[in-house]
């Protein structure tokens, strides 16, 4: 008999009756704000994760109570795209279960924060009742798929939207347990219509070793930053007319401080395939993944590492030999920002659309910026759907001209701006960290805008306070906020304590690089502050700041993922 060393979670999904596990007796346990541990990892699955107040944790141990148990729910938006009668839900959903925010993701959909038990329950109804869900918005599954932002901006766009709808459909997860646990056997949403118990043709009984991560991008926008997922796919148009797709495949973010056989991945490009030949290659990648990724240590378990593995020429004859016909050589493409295009845009069909930076994804009211009213009014005046992006932010879309004065002359009475204070905070996002997440080391969303206000002195002292620096923060290395495609990346280490990162490319094609280990806000400004003096000097015309910093010998450039942790000439 061969030794089993396949990890705990392996073990989990096969004994869990297709994801059901003991989920439902938890719920009715009073005893306990929690439910059982295997069960926290089945819960995923079902767009959940057990979390506890990280700010409340002391005082509840000194005086001998459990922790404070509640739960985040994420939601699948496959391309992003919520009705006003959605939001109108969704907005009394944050005020009545949760912590009455909206939280923005950097994979284009809600999370809410601080769900009890007793709630858990309804607020999934509540949410299936505005027919979305939370079916594999998290776990080892295809989540939640991004495509480029606003499916109204042009033809391009409507074709991305639409194949992100079709891959979220084709992969999603069959087994009843779903609508069993949360909607008494109701069957609510196309999704949940097509739920077969015990059947799961795609992903059999152990589903996917690791979780899985598609994006679509429309160039010259790569705001889903293409080669930071899974598989990928990049929209061709020759001659005005979209003709099909680039596929990346393999890349990643996260890894584990001081773990070296841990590293981000940018993705690689396969090559070219029809448009009819778009999902029968997410299933073809994702089914690969499936059957080659490792099941015994789930730190290297995602595709990235199958692919260092076993390299990529294999790899990619193994997609090619389930698809049954080979990639077309990959077609010519540019890509030029991953940022969002703050502001008024006007779309093909002469319609508007508004997109509004969001800092770090959080809608919620504040003395003086009652955004969240402002959203919930214009939904209920229905003069505008909505989009959330892959950076956090919102794109209020759909607007007829004569409705932009109304939307500009309302969003001014709630104290909502549509400017930005520079073009630093405009291209930063910070990951949710502190107090929810139960992995982070260090405040990230609550740390990041004050930092860069900070740093807007600097930029502000070398003439560069509208230049777009691509700032990210993490507060942990799994890189939640991307934090590898930026410009100026912070991951934390320990509470106040960062390491600092220099030198990925503006268009999302390059990581960065550790540039210093270990370091606090002071530190963080006496190192940028004569970086960004150097680069108001000396840069050429056109030139970003992580080309710059690679140019002037700063750092070194990081040509692909396993390259991350060489070459380092740390700064002290
Ligand atoms: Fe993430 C785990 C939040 C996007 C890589 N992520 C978590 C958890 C669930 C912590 C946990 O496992 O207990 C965080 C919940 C925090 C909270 O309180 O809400 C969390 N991740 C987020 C969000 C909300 C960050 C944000 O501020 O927006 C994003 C939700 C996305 C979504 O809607 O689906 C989020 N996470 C990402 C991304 C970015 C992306 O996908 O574009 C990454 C890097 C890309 C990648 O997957 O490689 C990412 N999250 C991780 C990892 C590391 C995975 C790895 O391969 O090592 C973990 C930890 C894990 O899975 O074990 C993680
Ligand atoms: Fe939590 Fe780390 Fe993700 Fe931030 S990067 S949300 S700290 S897991």
């Amino acid at each position: 008999m061969t030794a089993d060393n396949r990890s705990k979670n392996e073990h989990i999904k096969e004994d869990s009756h297709q994801l059901r596990g003991t989920i439902l007796d938890g719920l009715s346990e009073v005893v306990t704000g929690a439910i059982a541990e295997d069960d926290t990892q089945l819960l995923k699955f079902h767009g959940s994760y057990m979390q506890d107040d990280r700010d409340l944790r002391g005082e509840r141990a000194k005086k001998k109570l459990e922790k404070a148990f509640s739960f985040m729910i994420r939601l699948r938006i496959p391309g992003g795209l919520v009705t006003p009668k959605q939001w109108i839900a969704l907005d009394d959903i944050a005020s009545t279960y949760a912590n009455n925010t909206l939280r923005l993701t950097t994979r284009a959909t809600f999370q809410y924060h601080g769900v009890i038990k007793s709630n858990l329950k309804r607020t999934m109804q509540a949410i299936n009742a505005t027919c979305l869900d939370t079916i594999a918005a998290c776990g080892d599954v295809n989540r939640n798929v991004m495509s480029a932002a606003n499916p109204f901006l042009s033809k391009a766009h409507g074709k991305a939207y639409d194949l992100a709808k079709g891959v979220s459909d084709h992969l999603l997860p069959r087994t009843g347990a779903y609508h069993e646990i949360w909607l008494d056997g109701e069957k609510v949403t196309d999704a949940t219509r097509k739920a077969e118990v015990g059947e799961e043709p795609i992903y059999g009984v152990h589903y996917l070793p690791r979780k899985f991560k598609i994006v679509i991008a429309v160039p010259p926008d790569n705001d889903v930053d293409i080669f930071a997922h899974d598989l990928g796919f990049i929209a061709i148009e020759e001659k005005g007319e979209f003709v099909g797709w680039n596929v990346t495949v393999g890349g990643g973010m996260g890894m584990t401080h001081g773990e070296l056989d841990t590293f981000p991945r940018t993705a690689d490009v396969l090559g070219f395939v029809a448009p009819e030949d778009a999902i029968p290659v997410a299933e073809a990648v994702m089914t690969t993944q499936r059957d080659w990724g490792n099941r015994n240590l789930r730190k290297r378990a995602r595709l990235k590492y199958t692919m260092e593995d076993r390299g990529v020429e294999a790899f990619k004859a193994e997609v090619e030999k389930r698809l049954g016909k080979p990639f077309g050589a990959t077609r010519p493409y540019t890509f030029k920002s991953t940022g969002d295009v703050i502001g008024w845009r006007q779309g093909h069909d002469k319609k508007w659309h508004l997109t509004l930076f969001i800092e770090n994804g959080r809608i919620k009211d504040v003395p003086g910026e009652t955004a969240k009213t402002a959203y919930r009014k214009l939904a209920e005046q229905g003069i505008c759907e909505f989009v959330l992006t892959s950076n956090q932010n919102l794109i209020l879309t759909n607007i007829a001209p004569k409705n932009k004065p109304k939307i500009e002359a309302l969003l001014k009475e709630h104290g909502v701006s549509i400017a930005t204070s520079s073009g630093m905070r405009r291209s930063s996002m910070a990951c949710v960290s502190l107090p929810t997440c139960g992995l982070a080391l260090a405040e990230s969303e609550r740390f990041l805008p004050g930092l860069i206000t900070d740093i807007e002195k600097l930029t502000e002292k070398a003439g560069l306070r509208d230049d777009e620096i691509v700032v990210r923060m993490t507060g942990c290395p799994n890189g939640c906020g991307r934090p590898y495609l930026a410009e100026i990346g912070f991951v934390g280490r320990t509470p106040g304590i960062y390491n600092l990162y220099l030198g990925a490319a503006f268009d999302g094609s390059r990581l960065n690089k550790l540039y210093a280990q270990d370091v606090d806000r002071a530190k963080i400004l006496a190192l940028l502050d004569p970086l960004i003096a150097r680069y108001a000097k000396e840069r050429t015309e056109g030139e970003h700041f992580g080309d710059f910093v690679i140019r002037a010998g700063v750092i070194a450039a990081t040509k692909q993922g396993n390259e991350f942790h060489s070459d380092l000439n740390l700064v002290s």
